[in-house]
């Protein structure tokens, strides 16, 4: 009799060990697709409406015009075959204004330059200037089928050359450059070996657009914290200038972080003046 019971008290305690682990493996399977659905759901209201609320900060800018332009670059496509070309509508949606004596470019200095530019007014960089104001710091993407724009799953910056991110910020470097004249301002990193990467926007996209019937002279102020590992004759820094156009001023300045920082915190110091 006992074991008849004993039999029974097994079975049920069985039965109900695995209704507890379907219930549970029920639990996982939910859970798992309500964190992909949030996460892989597109986003395309919060990415516009940080692009628009970016956007009418500029006067005189259709911002839903300027929204449709850039958006159809990218919407629909499988987001590695998003070439440059795919932002030509933008780009004469909102062409850059040409800006005198006031580009500044950077390469691995972007803190200390945006800190600087946040402070003073006197030099203009690439975000700075509407388009790149409303896309800095964002990521975006399409999906092929797909009316929306995505946030997450895209490709990374070196997933794939024809990525919608760099695409977009490679052509708006090209098009930032080619309206620079008179004297353009660079910040460069001299804590770093090469500041002057090859492989870097700077180098192989704005450096090339840089020419002489418009850009009179390059000055290139090399941040310097502390213990620097390079310096104004370093070998990047000597190919700088003498890749640019005959007939280009070129001149480069070993500045101490603290002292651009200190200078641009100064509205009563002119801007020419922090080094
Ligand atoms: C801005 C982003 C993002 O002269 C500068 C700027 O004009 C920039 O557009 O390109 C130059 C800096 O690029 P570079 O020389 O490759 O230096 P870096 O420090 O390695 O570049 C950081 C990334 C520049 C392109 N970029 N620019 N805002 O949100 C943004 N995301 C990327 N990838």
């Amino acid at each position: 009799m006992e074991e008849q019971y004993g039999g029974l008290d097994k079975r049920l305690r069985r039965r109900r060990l695995l209704i507890f682990l379907v219930l549970l493996a029920v639990v996982v399977v939910i859970t798992v697709a309500v964190v992909l659905g949030v996460t892989l759901r597109p986003r395309t209201n919060e990415v516009k409406a940080t692009f628009l609320e970016r956007c009418q900060k500029f006067k005189d800018y259709n911002c839903e015009k300027i929204w449709d332009a850039f958006r159809q670059a990218y919407v629909g496509r499988d987001s590695c075959n998003v070439p440059v070309g795919a932002y030509d509508a933008l780009f004469l949606e909102a062409p850059f204004v040409p800006s005198c004596n006031r580009v500044m470019l950077w390469s691995k200095t972007k803190d200390v330059v945006h800190a600087f530019t946040a402070k003073r007014d006197c030099y203009v960089t690439l975000e700075d200037t509407m388009l790149g104001s409303v896309l800095d710091g964002l990521t975006w993407c399409g999906k092929e089928g797909s009316n929306e724009t995505f946030t997450t799953d895209c490709p990374g910056w070196t997933e794939c050359e024809n990525n919608p991110v760099r695409s977009f910020w490679n052509q708006a470097s090209a098009g930032f450059a080619n309206a620079a004249c008179g004297d353009v301002t660079v910040l460069l990193n001299g804590s770093i070996p090469k500041p002057v990467d090859p492989m870097s926007i700077f180098a192989s996209i704005e450096v090339n657009r840089l020419h002489y019937n418009r850009v009179k002279k390059l000055k290139v102020v090399l941040v310097m914290q502390e213990n620097p590992v390079a310096n104004c004759k370093s070998d990047s820094l000597v190919a700088l200038e003498a890749k640019l156009d005959p007939g280009m001023e070129y001149n480069c300045k070993e500045v101490p972080e603290a002292q651009i920082e200190e200078c641009g915190s100064d509205p009563e110091k002119p801007c020419g003046s922090c080094w």
